[in-house]
């Protein structure tokens, strides 16, 4: 044991003897622990070895296959008052969330080892910072938390006799769908995550802790812990401006946050340093200012897509010392995966553990996937060639700008910016999303998607609405705010803007909007770039493609506001009145609007 913490030694008693594992394993974060796990889990098959001489230190893992996304309707928010969870959360109460969990857990751990995992999610004594201890049943769990946490010794050192953390239970139990069950309890700090092995359900220092708890911590305790990816823009004169940037599973922060600048840009410059690609964790500093950390040290990314021309950094982030779940495995050991760099093996074995070859067909004549669509890499931050240096920083970073986004084929235009910050607020209270493989549900179907924090407040929404408007009361320098969409289609469904690099040029524009220095015209539903406004150097898009990406149609948003209010009104009296005094402002924009059309 490598605590004298009583409340942690009793903790693990008590849950060892719920679960009645073999034994029990302090985790102290070494090298020689690493190595020695990983050699277990080769043994057991829960790892597969892979090519070292061009993959070192890599392994693949395979998830069961109906385990392959987080299961947000198994997902509960456990509070004594239904209210406090909200329309946005499943609820059961504290005493049938632990029952029902408990059934599950009894000797859910008979044969195999209990593994104590201490982690810090931000960098270890920083006032940001929270701990957490997760036991597991997975080695796979353990070698991931080793990447994506600061995980072992110095946690359960600075921990010392008496401080708190969350107490973050998992067991695979049986993998069986039916015997899953993800339980957050915010009131006693506490996670139980039971029957599954995919990434968002048991890394709990991740979605569970760093969001679903470490939202509700934030509303206490007057802070923001959001989903958003942080990333630095470098000028040329070697300022860096930070930004945060909340965009929903599988819409695009990995990839912004390692952006590597356009042809046409690079002669300005521009260097971009990554400090975060998935949480973001936001406080209000002396000075007045938004202050962010990545609570995180590793990153757990959608593999299908990552290639050298959409994310060399990425590329180069996962060459070593990286777990794969979920892709394909060449004869020669190495991967493969859709939208990769390489055409397709002539044969390989899926991410399901069958004989693959191209053209493989479905009973429904569909093409069955090499790799799945949400299969993921979990890689060490450090690893990544745009990793900033301020990842340590037990200050973080000051944010100039927030920016929202999501999925819409139509409607949003490419960039535009709140009038200030309760219309902000409203702006991204109002996000909405067409959904992804990151979750189980319909595919393509737009879903309201507040903050891109629907699956990870946990709370109820209406109070975290308001939470951000008191945050912005209280900031004397705080960020603008924005709203950005790269996949506004053509009438054939093609994306309208190239995405991925060029994003820098939106980029740009935020920046100088936060200095005043870029046009903009004024739309009912905020500042939209004027087309000149927007460096085009290098990149040849015709003027009526430009034009429909920053068209704001009043009618289309006209249709829109329906479905928000039909949103809002879930939350009854709780939603506070400035979020439908914003809309009430929204709404007779957008009619004036279409009544100037109507009569110019
Ligand atoms: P999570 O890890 O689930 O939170 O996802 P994420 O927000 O980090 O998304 P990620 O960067 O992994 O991107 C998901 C998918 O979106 C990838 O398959 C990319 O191909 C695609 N994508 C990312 N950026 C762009 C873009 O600028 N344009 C287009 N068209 N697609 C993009
Ligand atoms: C997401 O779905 O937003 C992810 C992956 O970042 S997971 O950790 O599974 O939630
Ligand atoms: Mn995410």
């Amino acid at each position: 044991m490598l605590t004298k913490n009583k409340a942690l030694i009793n903790w693990v008693e008590e849950m060892a003897k719920m679960c009645e594992p073999d034994q029990v394993v302090w985790c102290d974060g070494s090298d020689v622990e690493k190595e020695r796990l990983m050699q277990e889990a080769i043994k057991t098959g829960e790892l597969i070895e892979l090519n070292q001489e061009k993959l070192p230190g890599c392994t693949l893992h395979r998830t069961a296959t109906n385990d392959v996304a987080r299961t947000e309707n198994l997902t509960f928010i456990c509070t004594s008052k239904k209210e406090d969870a909200g329309p946005n959360n499943n609820w059961m109460s504290p005493e049938e969330g632990y029952k029902k969990a408990g059934e599950i857990f009894k000797q859910s751990m008979v044969g195999r080892t209990m593994y104590v995992v201490p982690f810090s999610m931000g960098p270890v004594g920083s006032p940001f910072s929270k701990i957490g201890v997760e036991l597991t049943d997975s080695i796979y769990v353990v070698l991931n938390m080793r990447i994506m946490t600061r995980m072992g010794k110095a946690v359960l050192d600075r921990l010392g006799y008496q401080g708190e953390f969350t107490k973050c239970l998992h067991s695979k139990a049986d993998l069986d769908i039916n015997r899953r069950l993800i339980m957050h309890f915010p009131e006693d700090n506490a996670i139980w995550s039971v029957g599954s092995g995919y990434g968002g359900n048991v890394l709990l220092g991740k979605k569970c802790l760093a969001l679903r708890i470490a939202s509700y911590l934030a509303k206490k305790e007057g802070w923001l812990a959001e989903h958003m990816l942080i990333m630095g823009v470098e000028d040329p004169s070697g300022h860096i401006d930070y930004v945060a940037a909340a965009f929903p599973s599988a819409c695009g922060k990995t990839n912004l946050a390692m952006l590597i600048p356009p042809e046409g840009l690079k002669s300005k410059g521009y260097r971009i340093w990554t400090v975060g690609d998935d949480i973001a964790w936001m406080q209000i500093d002396s000075d007045g200012a938004l202050w962010a950390i990545n609570p995180e040290a590793g990153c757990f990314g959608v593999v299908p897509g990552t290639n050298s021309k959409t994310n060399p950094n990425a590329m180069a982030m996962i060459r070593k010392d990286t777990i794969y779940t979920n892709v394909l495995l060449k004869p020669d050991k190495t991967l493969w995966w859709e939208d990769g760099d390489d055409s397709a093996p002539p044969e390989g074995i899926d991410w399901q553990g069958r004989p693959w070859k191209p053209g493989l067909l479905d009973q429904n004549g569909k093409p069955i996937d090499g790799a799945h669509p949400n299969s993921r890499f979990t890689a060490p931050i450090a690893n990544c060639p745009s990793v900033t240096n301020r990842l340590e920083h037990h200050h973080g970073v000051q944010i100039s700008a927030i920016i929202f986004g999501g999925r819409r084929a139509h409607l949003a235009p490419l960039v535009y910016e709140a009038f200030d910050w309760p219309h902000g607020v409203f702006m991204g209270a109002t996000m909405a999303s067409e959904r992804t493989a990151a979750q189980y549900g319909k595919q393509g179907e737009v879903r309201r998607d507040p903050m891109a924090m629907l699956p990870f407040c946990g709370y109820n929404m209406a109070d975290y609405f308001d939470h951000w408007l008191e945050m912005g009361r209280q900031m004397t320098k705080p960020p603008k705010i924005f709203n950005v969409n790269w996949f506004r289609t053509d009438e054939s469904g093609n994306f309208l803007w190239p995405g991925y690099g060029e994003n820098l040029r939106v980029l740009e524009w935020i920046i100088d909007r936060t200095k005043d220095k870029a046009k903009a015209a004024k739309t009912p539903i905020g500042y939209v770039p004027t087309p000149e406004s927007l460096d085009m150097t290098g990149l040849d898009l015709s003027k009526e493609t430009m034009e429909h990406l920053l068209e704001v149609n009043p009618k289309d948003w006209e249709e829109e506001l329906e479905s928000i209010s039909d949103f809002f009104n879930q939350f009854g009296d709780r939603l506070p009145q400035l979020i439908w005094d914003e809309y009430e402002a929204l709404c007779s924009r957008i009619k004036k609007r279409i009544e100037n059309y109507a009569h110019p």
